[in-house]
């Protein structure tokens, strides 16, 4: 059967397509794990933002696919609607598929005329059986995890346990799927590995606990430097761990540290994400090893530095510094030392406009962040489908806002107690242009030639909305505000 898998093309304020541009590592995975007499491709979107119909286009009338699939985030459900009418229109017989996160925890936005199946949770091996089903015409009541319809009703099968990935039942990704090229984490193809899946925490605004219901499972050593190699030998010199949590194993990512130092594959960077509490209350053993082993960014999740917002956010325990034993206090400002005492750059994770936030606690967060990361990555809480901060939201009132595309993280789409949406979002906005126009140097530095070349897009990039009238004083930030929002909102429309 000749497949196309696609993911969509909408990018988030803080990954500027210009500078990051990564692989959708859940497409390779699925196109690894399908029967070998298939032909499939995959096609990152997100390279092609500026010209998506026609690269569809394109690709249909290369392909034939007899079906496409689709994999969503909850803020990309409006364009992943618009391109199923292209796909649609282009070839009317199609079967449509979807999955990732907004499909498996929202799939009744998904059972729409246009759409035959929805896979649930993890897909490679439901995509595998739904494709043996498809051409044995067998029917698909016994396919785990798989939502379908049959005579114009939809089908809900039960859910598919998670696999345990150390039973090799999933098989390496196929990279060699991919169609379209300009990968880059500034300047460095990039490309995303995967070590283990899940995580045991229950913050209050990841969609993983309903996505995998808090399991942790590992791969192997050897398959992990394996699936590096094969990104390496495709152009990768930055890879990117995609893991939920890495660090909830620690004596395990050491581990993984030295094997990738055994193996010589320290000369790529590597960006990771993090907790705070096990990089500070590991600061001695694990951090320099992760210097050695290539480590370059690391995201942190602060969430908030201060106690309640933490409580709220069910992210306290994650953040404790501990001493014997002991809580002692918060970890980020220890977390950060220990990453920069070895080198390494902090994107500092924050979560601001929770419902006790007034604008003092968001304005203690941002001056922390000024004061210690690298790049900052603040978000507003978003209600993505099946959290439970989502409930929390809802039950006290607070979202003002419920169109789908708009929850990027940057958008701010609740209030408050105290302060409206709008007034959070222009918080941070007004602060965060700042913090990453004072890590433009770090980047010069790293990326001599990238940055030289882009600088000018880049900054333009981060300074959206501003103008020579407001540069001379003659008009109030708000407007600039305005226009930001009215750019970003045109940005939107990719299709
Ligand atoms: C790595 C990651 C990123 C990376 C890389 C993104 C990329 N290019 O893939 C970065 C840091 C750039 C990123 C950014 C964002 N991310 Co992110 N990210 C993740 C993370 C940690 C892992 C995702 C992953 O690749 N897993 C590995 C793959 C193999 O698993 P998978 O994606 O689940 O795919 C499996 C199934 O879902 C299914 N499947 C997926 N697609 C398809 C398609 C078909 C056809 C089929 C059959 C099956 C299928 O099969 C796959 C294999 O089993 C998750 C989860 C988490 N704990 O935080 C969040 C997560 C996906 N991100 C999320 C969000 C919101 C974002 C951002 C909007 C903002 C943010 N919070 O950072 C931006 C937007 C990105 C953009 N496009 O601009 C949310 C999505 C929530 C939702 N309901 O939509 C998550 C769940 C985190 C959360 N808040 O809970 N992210
Ligand atoms: S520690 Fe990270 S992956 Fe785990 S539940 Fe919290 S935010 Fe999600």
């Amino acid at each position: 059967m000749n497949i196309l898998l696609l993911s969509m093309p909408d990018s988030f304020e803080h990954t500027p397509t210009i500078s990051i541009r990564m692989p959708n590592g859940a497409l390779t995975s699925l196109a690894g794990n399908v029967d070998p007499h298939h032909r499939i491709v995959v096609a990152d979107l997100v390279l092609v933002q500026q010209r998506i119909r026609a690269t569809i286009e394109q690709l249909m009338d290369e392909i034939q696919p007899e079906l496409v699939g689709l994999s969503v985030m909850t803020f990309q459900r409006k364009t992943a609607k618009k391109v199923i009418e292209l796909l649609r229109l282009l070839r009317p017989g199609l079967r449509v598929i979807v999955g990732g996160y907004d499909p498996s925890m929202a799939p009744e936005a998904y059972t729409y005329n246009d759409i035959d199946f929805i896979v649930r949770g993890e897909g490679e091996i439901t995509f595998r059986e739904l494709l043996r089903a498809i051409e044995t015409d067998t029917g698909y009541e016994r396919i785990l995890g798989l939502s379908y319809r049959e005579a114009n009703s939809f089908y809900h099968n039960p859910d598919r346990p998670v696999s345990g990935l150390d039973n090799r039942e999933i098989r390496l990704p196929n990279r060699d799927a991919r169609v379209l090229s300009g990968y880059t984490m500034l300047g460095r193809q990039v490309d995303v590995v995967e070590t283990s899946r899940g995580c045991t925490f229950d913050c209050s605004f990841c969609s993983i606990i309903a996505m995998r219901g808090r399991q942790f499972h590992t791969y192997s050593f050897d398959r992990v430097l394996m699936d590096i190699r094969d990104a390496r030998s495709h152009g990768a010199r930055a890879i990117f761990l995609i893991d939920d949590n890495i660090t909830l194993n620690v004596s395990r990512f050491e581990a993984l540290c030295r094997a990738i130092i055994d193996a010589q594959l320290n000369h790529l960077d590597y960006i990771v994400q993090a907790m705070t509490s096990a990089i500070a209350n590991h600061g001695e053993t694990l951090v320099p090893l992760m210097r050695k082993a290539g480590f370059r960014y690391v995201f942190l999740g602060i969430e908030n530095i201060l106690e309640e917002d933490l409580n709220f956010l069910r992210a306290s325990s994650k953040n404790a510094r501990r001493e014997k034993g002991r809580k002692v206090g918060n970890a980020a400002i220890q977390a950060i030392d220990a990453l920069h005492q070895h080198k390494m750059y902090v994107v500092g994770g924050l979560i601001v406009g929770n419902p006790g936030d007034t604008r003092q606690s968001i304005e203690t967060n941002l001056d922390f962040a000024r004061r210690y990361v690298d790049w900052p990555y603040i978000q507003h809480p978003t209600p993505y489908p099946r959290t439970p901060m989502t409930k929390d939201f809802y039950e006290r009132g607070l979202i003002i806002n419920e169109n789908s595309e708009e929850y990027d993280g940057t958008t701010a789409v609740v209030r408050t107690d105290h302060l409206p949406a709008e007034g959070v979002e222009f918080l941070r906005w007004r602060a965060e242009r700042w913090m990453k126009l004072r890590h433009l140097p770090a980047v010069l530095f790293h990326s001599p030639w990238f940055t030289l070349c882009n600088a000018p897009k880049m900054l333009a990039y981060i300074f959206r909305g501003v103008t020579i009238k407001f540069l001379l004083g003659l008009e109030d930030e708000n407007k600039v505000f305005e226009r930001y929002r009215a750019i970003r909102k045109a940005e939107r429309a990719y299709v």
